[in-house]
């Protein structure tokens, strides 16, 4: 008999590779997406598992408690991943509300359930280094203090705490990562990364001019998404539910990045001016490519991050492999083709 998994969110950058993952060691996986007006399974077609025999598509909504339940009951499944959330930090100041009821109170809906249905059911939580936000100290590692510094941020702490409480007082095996920023090809384009890598190729091939950002100077501790998702699978295979970090212990800069992913596609920049006023041009041509667009700035920012995994390496085996520079090329070029291919995600 095939393991049986739950994935919320499978329409999202991790859910599309925790499902091959489950799918490539043998499990039967429900993954689960939201009604929209147009589904969009970019990436699990992406990744050629979209019609695997072994993965049911299931409509639901994180926020309703009694799907939650019904959810659990007609799947029979031994193992949930809660990766469903409103994960952009930036439209979390827009919308707290909305925020709070489906990252907080829908992370609660599912243990709910597991409490309901079956106390046995192993459960991940996807938690995040957003709740260190003003950092406290570095690097941060589990037990550094948390001050979230935005309306996602306390979502999630609420959502980690309340993992921690129903590990604690039902004896739920419910285990709560700590991931720093995870990316690829199949990040969504809001976040900055991608944003930035899908516009380096843009701007490579004409379809662009000029790449607007926010805060240049705030620092991330990126790794790629497809280590992190084999990081959440051992979690739910170890002897005891716990609190991991997952990261690679290495901070870099937004412009940092920006430098990198030009870099990747063969052009150089030369960087001057400060704070508002600072742009980037072609160091060849003196072309603008570059500048801050303070539309992008955030009600209260989080500078710097930076996650020690030793504890993940410890227990469970697990550590980051592929560098930033790879990360930043892999993304560049999958950004190239698919815009050379006329590709709208
Ligand atoms: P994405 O934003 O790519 O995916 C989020 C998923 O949640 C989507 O499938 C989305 O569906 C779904 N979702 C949103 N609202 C609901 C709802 N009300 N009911 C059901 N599903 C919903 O996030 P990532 O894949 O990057 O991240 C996965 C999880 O890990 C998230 O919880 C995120 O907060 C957390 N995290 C991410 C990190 C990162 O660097 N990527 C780092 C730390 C934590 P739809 O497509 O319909 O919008
Ligand atoms: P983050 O990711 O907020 O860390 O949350 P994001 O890529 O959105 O921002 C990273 C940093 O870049 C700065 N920035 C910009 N960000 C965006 N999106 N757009 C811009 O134009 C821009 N310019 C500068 C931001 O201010 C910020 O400092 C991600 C999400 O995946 C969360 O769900 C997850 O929990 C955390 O990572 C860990």
């Amino acid at each position: 008999m095939s393991k049986k998994a739950l994935i919320t969110g499978i329409t999202g950058q991790d859910g599309a590779y925790l499902a091959q993952l489950l799918l490539e060691k043998g499990y039967t996986v429900y993954g689960t997406y939201r009604r929209t007006s147009s589904v969009n399974f970019w990436r699990i077609e992406e990744l050629g598992i979209d019609t695997h025999p072994a993965l049911h598509l299931v409509e639901y909504d994180l926020t309703d408690l009694s799907a939650s339940i019904r959810l659990l009951q007609t799947t029979g499944v031994t193992e949930v991943y809660n990766l469903a959330a409103q994960s952009f930090v930036g439209v979390s100041f827009e919308q707290p509300l909305t925020t709070t009821e489906i990252t907080g109170i829908g992370a609660l809906n599912l243990l709910e359930a597991i409490r309901i249905v079956n106390t046995e059911i192993r459960f991940y939580q996807a938690s995040t280094s957003e709740m260190f936000g003003k950092v406290q100290a570095v690097p941060q590692i589990e037990s550094t203090p948390f001050y979230p510094r935005s309306p996602y941020g306390v979502a999630k702490l609420y959502a980690h705490w309340m993992t921690i409480n129903y590990r604690e007082s039902y004896g739920i095996f419910g285990c709560s990562g700590i991931l720093f920023n995870h990316e690829s090809p199949l990040r969504g384009r809001e976040f900055v990364t991608r944003k930035i890598t899908d516009s380096v190729a843009k701007i490579k091939l004409g379809k662009l001019d000029v790449l607007e950002l926010g805060n240049m100077d705030a620092k991330r501790d990126w790794g790629f998404a497809k280590e992190y998702v084999e990081g959440m699978w051992r979690m739910l295979q170890a002897d005891k539910p716990d609190t991991f970090v997952l990261a690679t212990n290495r901070t870099e800069t937004v412009r940092d990045f920006v430098t990198m992913a030009f870099k990747a596609a063969d052009i150089q920049l030369q960087w001057s001016g400060e704070g508002e006023n600072e742009t980037a041009t072609c160091a060849k041509t003196g072309k603008l490519l570059v500048r801050v667009n303070p539309k992008f700035y955030r009600p209260a920012e989080v500078e710097l991050l930076i996650g020690d995994p030793a504890k993940a390496k410890n227990v469970l085996g697990w550590e980051p492999k592929t560098t930033l520079e790879e990360l930043c090329q892999m993304m560049v070029d999958a950004d190239l083709r698919r815009n050379e291919n006329g590709a709208s995600f």
